[in-house]
């Protein structure tokens, strides 16, 4: 069993964020995405986490999505080296907070991940084995489980950006997945709920203690996950994130939480 987190980092969005999607055709709303970072916050406190944040650094405009720089476990975090060129560098401003509360561990030179390759169930890392991560990623997790007691498994990744764009983890046993994307196999998990048809985007939601964050706008999805919700007593929030789908990112993207 898990304990309940307590607490999470999250970054709010550097104006960078809108005129680096710019250069690359996509329209960010600032002021939205400022705003739906705030309600993402929000959600984060009712479940009872204390929220930190980290400065933004307007050199890197996806600092936002926080979690890709480092995977935190039991006091330590591996504070990771980032395969696409622009992030680079936002994992220093994370790992000086992180060193107040965490022993650092340093993935070693050429081993490449990012922390959306990283979904925990219990005692086992999954480790997406995407465009961002690396065999010897791969190894540095392995090894960071090992100190912990804890085991990794990689999972091919063709289909999406990270693991967690495709599937992530509701509890109780239960895994959701965009399952055209993700092979379900690779997880030793009692049930697999699928993303509703076309609602591959539904995929990464944030279970914390009884509450469960997930996507707005996304019905099908909506209704399977209410019904899991239900079943097991668990509160069900959705979120609006459409300024942060334009940038490839989700819920979880925004948050490390330990
Ligand atoms: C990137 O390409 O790295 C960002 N634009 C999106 C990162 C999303 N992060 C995540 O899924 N964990």
């Amino acid at each position: 069993m898990v304990k309940k987190p307590q607490f999470a980092l999250v970054r709010p969005v550097p104006n960078s964020y809108v005129d680096y999607y710019a250069r690359k055709g996509r329209t960010i709303d600032g002021q939205l995405a400022a705003e739906q970072h705030e309600q993402y916050v929000t959600a984060l406190e009712a479940t009872g986490l204390t929220v930190t944040r980290v400065a933004p650094d307007e050199r890197y405009p996806d600092g936002v999505f926080i979690e890709d720089t480092a995977i935190v476990c039991q006091g330590r975090a591996l504070v990771v080296n980032m395969q696409n060129a622009d992030r680079e560098g936002e994992q220093g401003g994370v790992e000086e907070v992180l060193r107040s509360t965490h022993t650092i561990v340093r993935l070693p030179k050429g081993a490449m991940l990012d922390g959306g390759d990283v979904m925990r169930i219990d005692d086992t890392f999954y480790v997406g084995m995407s465009e961002r991560t690396n065999a010897a990623g791969f190894s540095a997790v392995k090894n960071f489980a090992s100190g912990l007691g804890m085991r990794a498994v990689d999972v091919p990744v063709r289909h999406c950006l990270h693991l967690k764009t495709g599937a992530s983890y509701l509890g109780n046993g239960t895994l959701l997945a965009a399952t055209e994307w993700i092979d379900t196999n690779r997880f030793e998990v009692e049930h697999v709920i699928a993303t509703g048809e076309g609602e591959e985007g539904a995929a990464n939601t944030l279970r914390i203690g009884d509450h469960l964050l997930a996507v707005e706008g996304y019905p099908q999805t909506a209704s399977r996950l209410r019904a899991f919700t239900d079943r097991h007593g668990v509160q069900l929030k959705l979120l609006p994130m459409s300024e942060f789908k334009k940038g490839d990112g989700s819920l979880t993207c925004l948050s490390i939480i330990w």
